[in-house]
């Protein structure tokens, strides 16, 4: 299978997030995509930068206003206070209910709560050209399916399935996966399906793909009534418009055994062969394994091969994105085994 990797990734290297009040190291580092490529070097793959800018893609998936933003952000923030360049941003206020979202104020910490859904999603320095890479590997590798590969997997990070048009938030700040979907449809293919097995619902990538019927988005995931993101991810969200009964959640209870897993994988599955989609993107988190450190379910290493093979058997042209998976050390494992089960099976 094609890799695509970028040593940009590492310039998104945010030191700390919060957790129950407290500084706690972060635990999307850039640690993990190094894990990633290690392992795949390891076992034979060969990786490829990513050639294709994303910037016209990126448009179509974000806001305008979102994306001048966020490549600016860091610059803004040190226009502020030259001792910001040591210090992190977070938000403080947020434009919820009554509050007015169409006007971009001009305070920085007023703007960055205007396009951020938590306070869980640090910048640093090189955030922005961290991200961009990252979707850039998604444009690629849909450019490289366009040209008839099987199967590209990209080991990018920061993740992306929370961003939304218009925000960041869960670590994520640029939709790879949706960037992914929009540029297989850009390039010819009438139906494109996203499924995410991330433990949290991708709610940025459903939210951007609501209305629509040329995208299907698939997720199984952690319940959003007691896991990350909890405002969306629930099982009557079918989409809207034309995008109605184009939008599946199968949302586990916490602490779901295997067998319930790979049940709602199942369905999953079986909607994405009945909505006739020509190629298949898939959000690969890792952090339904057994010993991630913020997740509940249970799947062990040779799971992952399973999950593999069950992708393979779509019979689609697969885009696969990293999004999240912090047991650091286990993640270049458990990415191969899914690759290496999808190409067993291919
Ligand atoms: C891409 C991705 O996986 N983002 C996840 C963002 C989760 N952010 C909230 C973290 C909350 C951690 N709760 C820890 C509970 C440990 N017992
Ligand atoms: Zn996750």
């Amino acid at each position: 299978m094609i890799t695509l990797f970028s040593d940009q990734h590492a310039l998104h290297a945010p030191a700390f997030e919060f957790f129950r009040g407290e500084r706690v190291p972060c635990f999307e580092t850039p640690a993990r995509a190094v894990f990633v490529q290690q392992r795949l070097v390891q076992c034979g793959h060969v990786l490829r930068e990513p050639h294709v800018d994303s910037r016209v893609v990126l448009g179509q998936v974000h806001s305008s206003r979102y994306l001048a933003f966020l490549e600016n952000a860091w610059d803004h923030w040190l226009s502020q206070d030259p001792g910001n360049a040591a210090r992190q941003p977070f938000p403080s206020v947020w434009p919820v209910r009554t509050l007015r979202s169409d006007i971009e104020p001009a305070n920085f910490t007023a703007r960055l709560g205007l396009y951020s859904m938590d306070n869980g999603s640090p910048l640093s320095a090189g955030t922005w050209a961290a991200a961009k890479a990252g979707a850039d590997a998604a444009a690629s590798a849909a450019a490289l399916i366009g040209e008839g590969a099987g199967a590209v997997f990209c080991c990018s990070r920061p993740p992306g399935h929370h961003a939304g048009a218009d925000f960041m938030g869960g670590y994520c700040f640029l939709n790879n996966a949706a960037v992914a979907a929009q540029a297989l449809r850009n390039g010819g293919a009438d139906r494109v399906a996203v499924l995410d097995v991330d433990y949290h619902h991708g709610n940025g990538t459903q939210s951007i793909f609501y209305d629509r019927a040329d995208v299907l988005f698939a997720s199984l995931h952690g319940d959003p009534l007691t896991e990350y993101p909890f405002y969306l991810g629930h099982a009557d969200e079918a989409g809207e418009g034309a995008g109605l009964g184009c939008n599946l959640n199968l949302p586990l209870p916490a602490g779901s055994p295997v067998n319930t897993w790979f049940e709602a994988l199942e369905q999953a599955c079986r909607r994405i062969s009945r909505y006739g989609a020509r190629a298949l993107v898939v959000s690969l988190g890792l952090d339904t394994f057994a010993d991630d450190p913020i997740s509940t379910f249970a799947l062990q290493a040779a799971d992952f091969g399973r999950l593999g093979r069950r992708l393979a058997a779509l019979g689609l042209p697969t885009v696969f994105v990293l999004e999240g998976g912090y047991a650091a050390e286990a993640l270049g494992s458990n990415a191969v085994q899914v690759i290496d089960g999808f190409e067993q099976e291919h």
